[in-house]
């Protein structure tokens, strides 16, 4: 029953707004079958990631680190996009403007059709070199470990962003700018427990921006929404653009 008034509650608030921005996280993508990072099945339950996802860890053992991002990258390759990341690609086409914010490195907001993607923690298909800068997306896992630079010769990284490192600033920018402006702001499958993305719902205008958050699990920013829905994005998403009719 209550769940029920909050979903309606939720399509009444998203049918107001014009100006939305979405943040996703790992748990948009479970559905599809990318493990998450924390909770039942995470990444982080097998893995350390201070072993593999810091920039100290690559420089002590960089076959390492690539072995698991190729391993990672050959477990979303199959996978498919699922009803939540359809769900937005659908709002993107209802709103006036959109925005969305996702910490996912696995591309697939893109492959579901997502337009304005801004991916603040990189793409895993994103190659660069450690040498010249140097960008190239690599679809296939035809290349040999480490791989290097074609150009400098230099060893070549994944593009994601690591704990400790810099979040790209031109991509961040984007996203600080379209939260100032938004009138709702839809988080999505993330436990709200890495910096900065955390911190961006302090940046809404509480007087003029709505707040929703859609999770399995209760985090530290449900009770920081002005609604919180807790279940499967998969579910839920799609059920909030349903018409309230
Ligand atoms: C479902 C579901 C379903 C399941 N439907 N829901 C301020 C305070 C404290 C610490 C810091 C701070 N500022 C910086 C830090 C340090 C650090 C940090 O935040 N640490 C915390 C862990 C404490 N941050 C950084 O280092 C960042 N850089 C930075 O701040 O630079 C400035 C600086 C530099 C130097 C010194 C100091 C500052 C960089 C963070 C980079 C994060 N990188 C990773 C790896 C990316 C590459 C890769 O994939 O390998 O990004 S870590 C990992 O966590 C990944 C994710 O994007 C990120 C967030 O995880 P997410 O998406 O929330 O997933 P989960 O698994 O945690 O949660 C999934 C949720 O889904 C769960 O709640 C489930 O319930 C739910 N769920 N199924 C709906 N079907
Ligand atoms: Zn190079």
């Amino acid at each position: 029953m209550g769940e029920h008034k909050d979903l309606m509650q939720a399509r009444e608030m998203l049918a107001a707004a014009r100006q939305v921005v979405v943040m996703s996280g790992a748990g948009i993508s479970a559905e599809s079958g990318v493990p998450t990072f924390r909770g039942a099945g995470g990444l982080w339950r097998e893995f350390r990631a201070e072993d593999l996802a810091t920039p100290e860890a690559f420089g002590r053992d960089p076959l390492l680190v690539w072995e698991w991002y190729r391993y990672r990258r050959q477990i979303v390759a199959p996978c498919e996009p699922n009803p939540a990341h359809l769900a937005l690609v659908a709002l993107e086409e209802r709103v006036d403007d959109f925005t969305l914010i996702t910490q996912n490195v696995d591309g697939l907001h893109r492959r579901a059709g997502s337009r304005r993607v801004l991916e603040i923690h990189g793409n895993m298909f994103l190659i660069r070199c450690t040498g010249c800068g140097r960008e190239r997306m690599v679809w296939d896992d035809d290349f040999s470990l480490p791989p290097r630079c074609e150009a400098c010769g230099e060893l070549e990284r994944p593009g994601v962003v690591w704990f400790g490192e810099s979040l790209p600033a031109d991509v961040m920018m984007a996203a600080e700018e379209a939260l100032v402006q938004a009138d709702l702001f839809l988080i999505v499958g993330t436990s709200g427990l890495v910096y900065p993305a955390a911190g961006l719902l302090h940046l809404v205008d509480r007087k003029r921006c709505g707040s929703l958050l859609i999770n399995l699990d209760p985090t530290p920013q449900s009770g920081a929404v002005d609604l919180a829905l807790h279940g499967k994005a998969g579910e839920l998403l799609p059920a909030l653009l349903e018409d309230s009719a």
